[in-house]
C-alpha cells in the first residue's frame, strides 16, 4: 500500500528525471508534477483507498497523476517512472550538480560524444574533447574540470551532503522500528554526530529477532544492490550509490553499540583507551571487567563508569570532549528545549515564500515559541524582495496579527541583502523601522576575500542589523561558500555584538561548526534560526541545534534562548 510519503517520493523523482526528458524545469509536464506535490502535501489524511475521481478533486492533480498514484498503489511501481529511470541512471543525473550543465546540454553530450557519468565528464574535460561542441568552450572545461573537484564528485571518497540522507535516514529507521521485534532503531555514525556530508549511513537497530530485520530490509524498494547480508549486518546500496548498514544488536547492549557505531573513530579510540587505563575493556558488545560487564544498557552508563559525564554525540569528534568531561566542565549547550522563538522566518510575501503569515505565524504558536521575527526578504533581492510600500503593508498585518494571538509576540523584520560593497536595502532611517534585521549575502559570490570581508564589515556596522545570515553562502555539495577573513569577522561581531547565525536549513548549516566554535573563543553571540519558507521548514530548528552543539555553542550565548523582553532590548540596542 502506498502512504502519502510514497507518493510525494515517486511525484518528486517523476519531476526530477522528467525536467532531463523535457530538456526545462519550465516545460509543462514537470510543472504538473509540481502542483499535484503541493496540492498533495496540503492535502490532509491518506491517498491509499482513493478512487480516480477523489484523487482529482485535489488541488493540482490531474487526471493523468492520478493515474499514476493509483498504478503505485496497484503495482507498487509505475511504469513511466521506471522508463526514465532506465534512460537517465543515477550516475547520469549527478552530472545535473554541476551548475551549468542544464538537461539540454547533458543530452546534448550524451548524443555527441556518449557522456554517461561525472568520470566520463571528467576524462573529456581533461582531454579537451568539449570545447569544440556547440555552446562548449575552453572555459567551459575549466569550469567543469573546478566544479567536479570542488564539489568532491571526483574521487572514491566522495561523500554525500546530510541534506540527501536525513529523510531516508528517518524514513529507514521509523520503518524498522514499528516491527514487532526491534526496541529501537536509531541512524548512527557521522549522520548523528550531524556532520555536514556523509560516507555512508549506518544504522543501530536493538532486536530479539536478528534475521527477521534482515529479511525486512532486503525486501525494501530502496535496496539496489545487496552488499552483504550476515548475521548481524545487512548492507545495501540505494539508487543514488549510498551505502547503508544495518547491525542489530541485543536490547541490552544497545548503550554499547550506539557509542560505538556513532563514533568517531578518534572518540572511540580515546574512548577504549580510558577503559583500558583501568584494565577493562570496551567494545560493541560493552565494557568489560574480564567477563563481567560493567555496563552496556545505555551510553551514559559507559560515560559515568569511565568517571565521564554524557557527551552529546556531536561534539564526539575527538576535539577536546573527552577531557572536558573528565574535568567536569563540559559546556552547557545550547537544546531545543533552550529556544524561545525563530529569527529567520519568511512568508509568502518573500516571492521564494511559500506558506501564508497566517499559517507561518500558527505553525510557530505549535512549536510553542514566545515570539518570532517575520524577515521577508528586502527590495534588493529583484523578484523576491518587497518594496518599502509593500512592507509597510506587510507591518500593518504583521501588527494586527500580533494582536490577535496574545500567546506569541511577532516582530517586524527583514533580511537584508548585503550588496557588493555592504550597501543594504532600501534607507538607513527605513531600515530602522524594522524590530529585527538579519543580513544576509545572496550573490557575488566570486568577489576575492579582502572584498567579502570588507562587504561584511561594513554590513554589520549598520545600526539595523542585527545578525548575519548564513556567513558563507554556501551550499553543501553544490557552492563553496565565499572566502573570509573569519577572525577579523568574529572580531567585529564581538564588538558590535551582532549575531552570528547558525542556519538549521540541512543544505546550509552555515556559520560552519569550525566557525561556531572559533566564535565563541571570540566572544561572539549566535542566533539559530530556520530560514524558513513553508510550515514544513520549523523542524529545522532541531537541525540547527545539533550542529550549533558541534560548534560548542552554549545556550548563554544564544539571543533567542532569553526571554521577550531581554531580546527585544538586545535588538534595539543600536537603533
Ligand atoms: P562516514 O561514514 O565516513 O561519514 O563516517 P562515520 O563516522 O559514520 O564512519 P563509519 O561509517 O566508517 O563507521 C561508523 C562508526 O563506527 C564510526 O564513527 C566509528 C566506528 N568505527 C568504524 N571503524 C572503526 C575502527 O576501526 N575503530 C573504532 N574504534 N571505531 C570504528
Ligand atoms: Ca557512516
Ligand atoms: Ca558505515
Ligand atoms: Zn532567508
Amino acid at each position: 500500500m502506498a502512504s502519502r510519503s510514497d507518493v510525494i517520493r515517486m511525484l518528486v523523482e517523476l519531476t526530477r528525471l522528467t525536467t532531463l526528458e523535457e530538456g526545462s524545469p519550465q516545460a509543462f509536464k514537470v510543472r504538473a508534477y509540481e502542483n499535484a506535490i503541493a496540492g498533495i502535501e496540503a492535502h490532509p489524511g491518506e491517498l491509499s483507498g482513493l478512487t480516480k475521481a477523489e484523487l482529482t478533486q485535489i488541488k493540482g492533480v490531474g487526471s493523468s497523476t492520478a493515474e499514476k498514484i493509483l498504478e503505485l498503489e496497484r503495482t507498487g511501481t509505475v511504469a513511466k517512472l521506471e522508463m526514465l529511470r532506465s534512460e537517465y541512471p543515477p550516475p547520469f543525473v549527478e552530472m545535473t550538480k554541476i551548475p551549468g550543465l542544464g538537461p539540454k546540454t547533458l543530452k546534448m553530450l550524451r548524443a555527441e560524444i556518449g557522456i554517461e557519468d561525472v568520470a566520463g565528464l571528467k576524462a573529456a574535460a581533461e582531454t579537451q574533447r568539449l570545447r569544440d561542441l556547440p555552446g562548449m568552450g575552453e572555459k567551459s572545461e575549466e569550469k567543469i574540470l573546478r566544479a567536479i573537484d570542488r564539489l568532491g564528485l571526483g574521487g572514491k571518497d566522495r561523500r554525500t551532503p546530510l541534506v540527501e540522507v536525513m529523510g531516508l535516514a528517518t524514513a529507514l529507521a521509523t520503518r524498522l522500528a514499528e516491527l514487532e521485534a526491534v526496541d529501537r532503531a536509531v541512524p548512527c555514525g557521522s549522520l548523528r554526530r550531524f556532520s555536514e556530508t556523509v560516507g555512508d549511513l549506518d544504522i543501530v537497530v536493538s532486536t530479539t529477532d536478528p534475521a527477521l530485520v534482515s529479511a525486512e530490509v532486503l525486501g525494501w524498494a530502496e535496496v539496489a544492490e545487496v552488499i552483504g547480508a550476515g548475521a548481524t549486518k545487512t548492507s545495501f546500496l540505494t539508487r543514488e550509490g549510498l551505502q547503508v548498514d544495518i547491525r542489530t544488536v541485543r536490547p541490552d547492549q544497545l548503550g554499547s553499540a550506539l557509542l560505538y557505531f556513532t563514533g568517531s573513530k578518534t572518540h572511540n579510540i580515546a574512548l577504549r583507551q580510558r577503559a583500558l587505563d583501568r584494565d577493562w575493556l570496551l567494545s560493541e558488545y560493552g565494557l568489560f571487567e574480564g567477563e563481567t560487564v560493567v555496563a552496556s544498557q545505555a551510553e551514559e552508563e559507559i560515560y559515568e563508569a569511565l568517571g565521564l559525564g554524557y557527551i552529546p554525540p556531536p561534539l564526539r569528534e575527538g576535539g577536546g570532549e573527552i577531557e572536558a568531561a573528565w574535568r567536569g566542565d563540559l559546556p552547557r549547550l545550547a537544546t531545543r528545549e533552550d529556544i524561545r522563538g525563530d529569527l529567520h522566518f519568511h512568508s509568502d510575501r518573500s516571492g521564494d515564500g511559500r506558506s501564508t503569515l497566517e499559517d507561518m505565524v500558527e505553525a510557530a504558536i505549535a512549536s510553542g515559541y514566545d515570539y518570532v521575527a517575520i524577515t521577508d526578504h528586502g527590495e534588493d533581492l529583484a523578484i523576491n524582495g518587497s518594496s518599502r510600500e509593500e512592507m509597510i503593508a506587510h507591518r500593518d498585518r504583521i501588527r494586527q496579527l500580533d494582536d490577535r494571538y496574545s500567546e506569541i509576540t511577532l516582530l517586524f523584520g527583514c533580511e537584508l541583502n548585503i550588496g557588493p560593497e555592504g550597501g543594504l536595502d532600501y534607507d538607513p532611517t527605513f531600515r530602522l523601522e524594522f524590530d529585527y534585521c538579519v543580513a544576509s549575502i545572496h550573490s557575488h559570490f566570486d568577489l576575492d576575500r579582502a572584498a567579502q570581508t570588507a562587504r561584511i564589515l561594513t554590513a554589520l556596522g549598520d545600526p539595523a542589523v542585527n545578525a548575519i545570515g548564513h556567513l558563507s553562502g554556501r551550499y553543501v555539495g553544490r557552492r563553496p561558500g565565499v572566502e573570509l577573513d573569519i577572525p577579523v569577522v568574529l572580531e567585529a561581531l564581538a564588538l558590535t555584538g551582532v549575531a552570528l547565525e547558525i542556519n538549521g536549513a540541512l543544505d546550509r548549516l552555515d556559520a560552519t561548526s569550525e566557525v561556531a566554535r572559533e566564535a565563541m573563543t571570540a566572544g561572539v553571540d549566535f542566533v539559530i534560526d530556520t530560514d524558513s519558507h513553508h510550515i514544513r521548514d520549523l523542524v529545522r530548528m532541531d537541525y540547527g541545534v545539533a550542529y550549533a552543539q558541534r560548534g560548542w555553542v552554549t545556550a548563554e550565548r544564544v539571543v533567542n534562548t532569553r526571554p521577550i523582553d531581554v531580546l527585544r532590548s538586545w535588538a534595539a540596542r543600536r537603533r
